[in-house]
């Protein structure tokens, strides 16, 4: 007998569900950072066994929408929750539990959807006691096979394989949109406060070579103010995104990577809808 399924991971921002998504897939297919709302567009990571794939899809964190960037962020969300034969909620067991959430979980039920609320970070102190129906921790793998068997459980059988993806298919997404991930990511990490938030990573030239990958990538910000951070003193800062977006990237393509970066200043590019589909938004 054989299993097949789209399960849809849900949660507030930083909850771990990308973390998630790549230990179980076993490759980054995701970027993650300690800063809420790192992830923008719906990922998938396939997970293939001997008698079972899983197609998850990595969501953007649940917020409320502020933004036009914001919206399309949670119209992901109501997208993959749509095509989901099931839905794995993530609660941050290290943090307190909003009841907001608890409401949103008993509506999915509600409305005949198959959840299962997953605690994640176990790893970390516990301060939260809703009560979820496994805890695990991808940083340490705890729980996970645990948890695949309780996906796997809510499934129906099929005697003929029904798997939708083949073996080496990990992922969605084409190379250039990790290019432009990983920049953001270096981004993330360097930069602080709003600056991250405003940013968006187009890229310009992605020249897949033999032995060299060729990328440069504009950084657009959205305010004037954030071009001269994110450039830093002498040019340090955007140094080091450089070189952490390369290194980055050179680990993912097992390929060398010359990396160009310039920074853009497109005002308010997050609250304007045409520049949104510009910048790989739509
Ligand atoms: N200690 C611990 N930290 C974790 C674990 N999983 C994720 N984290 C950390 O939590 C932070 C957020 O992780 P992400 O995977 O980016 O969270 P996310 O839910 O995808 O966040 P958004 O994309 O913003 O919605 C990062 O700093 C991770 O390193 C875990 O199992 N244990
Ligand atoms: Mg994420």
């Amino acid at each position: 007998m054989y299993k097949f399924g789209y399960v849809a991971v849900l949660g507030k921002p930083n909850a771990g569900k990308s973390t998630l998504v790549n230990s179980l897939v076993g490759e980054k297919v995701a970027i993650v950072s300690n800063k809420p709302q790192t992830t923008r567009d719906n990922i998938m990571g396939v997970v293939t066994g001997k008698n079972f794939q899983l197609a998850f899809l990595d969501t953007p964190g649940i917020h409320r929408a502020g933004t036009h960037l914001d919206r399309y962020m949670m119209k992901n969300v109501r997208t993959a929750k749509a095509g989901a034969d099931v839905v794995l909620y993530l609660i941050d067991g290290s943090k307190p539990v909003d009841p907001e959430e608890m409401e949103h979980i008993e509506k999915m039920k509600k409305d005949g959807l198959s959840v299962i609320v997953a605690k994640s970070k176990s790893d970390k102190k516990v301060v939260n006691d809703f009560a979820s129906d496994i805890s695990f921790s991808a940083l340490t793998g705890e729980n996970l096979p645990e948890l695949l068997d309780m996906l796997l459980a809510r499934l129906s059988p099929s005697k003929t394989k029904n798997f939708l993806f083949d073996e080496d298919e990990l992922t969605d997404k084409p190379l250039k949109f990790f290019a432009a991930e990983f920049v953001r990511e270096a981004a993330l990490k360097v930069l602080d406060k709003e600056v991250p938030h405003g940013v968006a990573v187009e890229v310009v030239k992605f020249e897949d070579g033999k032995n060299l990958v060729n990328i440069e990538a504009d950084l657009v910000c959205s305010k004037d103010s954030h071009k001269g951070i994110i450039i830093g003193k002498g040019g340090k800062t955007l140094k080091e995104i450089g070189s952490r977006a390369r290194a980055s990237l050179e680990e993912f393509l097992n390929k060398k990577v010359m990396l160009k970066i310039f920074v853009k200043v497109e005002k308010n590019w997050n609250d304007n809808p045409n520049k949104l589909v510009v910048l790989g938004y739509n």
